[in-house]
């Protein structure tokens, strides 16, 4: 039986059943482990943000939250009547460096292929309609870092009611629980549903193709 926060290891894949669009699909990676290129499947991390660990990442955010928007592929962000709540990111030098260490170990990916966290908290009636987490091609956002691969997605604090993460064209749909993860390719259509009662926060790591400068 796995341990809390030990790294790595997957507690519930859940197997791909067909693929969304063919970008990005037969990548290779050289760094090994995980790194998504393809079709290949949800992995979950039960208790890998230990209590402390989503109460700094929920501080640190707090004092810098702005409205949730949306990037466009010319380099705006702007706000998007598919996207609502709170956005504030954290780097890694903020006291996070060792769970960014232990996401490079559980998915097998340098961290120099991090960005920041993107720390996200809904009211309620927040959401985040389906989208993709990567970015068109000849989009001003590819550079640096190339191409988005996997979203490493950590649940902070659970609502009351609402805010499930759902993947709509594999009918997958996964409850919040604080400390636990999710990893998944960016090219897979995904989506925060609608906050029906208290907060929900969420931390993403998006993983890079190449090595990217703000982590
Ligand atoms: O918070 C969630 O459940 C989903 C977050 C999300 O879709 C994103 O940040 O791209």
């Amino acid at each position: 039986m796995r341990q809390a926060n030990e790294p790595g290891r997957p507690l519930l894949a859940l197997p791909s059943k067909r693929r969304d669009r063919p970008a990005y699909e037969d990548q290779e990676t050289d760094g090994g482990g995980l790194m998504y290129a393809g079709d290949t499947e949800i992995l979950r991390f039960e208790a890998f943000l230990t209590p402390a660990e989503c109460a700094l990442l929920i501080k640190l955010a707090s004092a810098r939250l702005t409205s949730a928007t949306v990037a466009l592929p010319e380099g705006k962000r702007v706000d998007h009547p598919g996207r609502s709540g709170a956005i504030g990111f954290v780097m890694d030098q903020d006291g996070l460096e060792n769970v960014s260490d232990r996401i490079a170990e559980a998915i097998g990916v340098p961290k120099e292929r991090f960005e920041a966290f993107q720390v996200v908290k809904y009211g309620p009636g927040d959401q985040y309609e389906p989208h993709y987490d990567t970015f068109p091609d000849g989009s001003t956002w590819l550079k640096p870092g190339g191409q988005r691969i996997g979203s490493f997605l950590m649940y902070l604090q659970a609502p009351a009611a609402g805010g499930t993460t759902i993947f709509p064209l594999r009918s997958v749909e996964i409850t919040t629980r604080a400390g636990d993860a999710i990893y998944f390719p960016s090219a897979w259509l995904h989506g925060s549903t609608p906050v029906v009662a208290g907060e929900k926060w969420s931390a993403t790591k998006w993983v890079r193709e190449e090595a990217f400068p703000w982590h």
